[in-house]
């Protein structure tokens, strides 16, 4: 599927809607997600465009997972986390909604459960 500049990772990177930025380096952006499902529930996105992970270099899985690790370590320590999540959809069917690549990172404490 063709990539659509017109959604919202999109806009954010352009700058044309706010969000809360955590971290940014050349390739990549990591934001506080809108509908966190956990504390500390953030995003982390490249900066090129890439619809998902189907279409997504190597490149570019490189630096988003370079971005992930190091905000996944920050998590742990910023919200004194017992364990990290990851969630990564792909197209409609596998349940992604905005259709830039993204990375969820859900900080996670023991016992305590959080919405699929
Ligand atoms: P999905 O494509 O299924 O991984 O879901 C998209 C995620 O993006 C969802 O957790 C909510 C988040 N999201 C949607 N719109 C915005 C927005 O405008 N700003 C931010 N920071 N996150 C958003």
């Amino acid at each position: 599927m063709a990539y659509d500049s017109d959604n919202i990772f999109a806009k954010i990177l352009r700058g044309e809607i706010p969000s809360e930025k955590l971290y940014e380096d050349a390739d990549t952006l990591a934001i506080m997600d809108i509908m966190p499902r956990a504390e500390g529930h953030c995003l982390v996105i490249p900066k090129s465009p890439c619809r998902n992970m189907l279409d997504a270099s190597q490149e570019q899985l490189n630096a988003c997972l370079a971005t992930v690790q190091r905000l996944s370590k920050a998590c742990m320590q910023a919200f004194c986390a017992d364990g990290i999540t990851l969630q990564q959809f792909n197209e409609d069917a596998g349940g992604q909604e905005v259709f830039h690549l993204h990375f969820h990172i859900l900080p996670r404490h023991e016992g305590v459960k959080i919405r699929p």
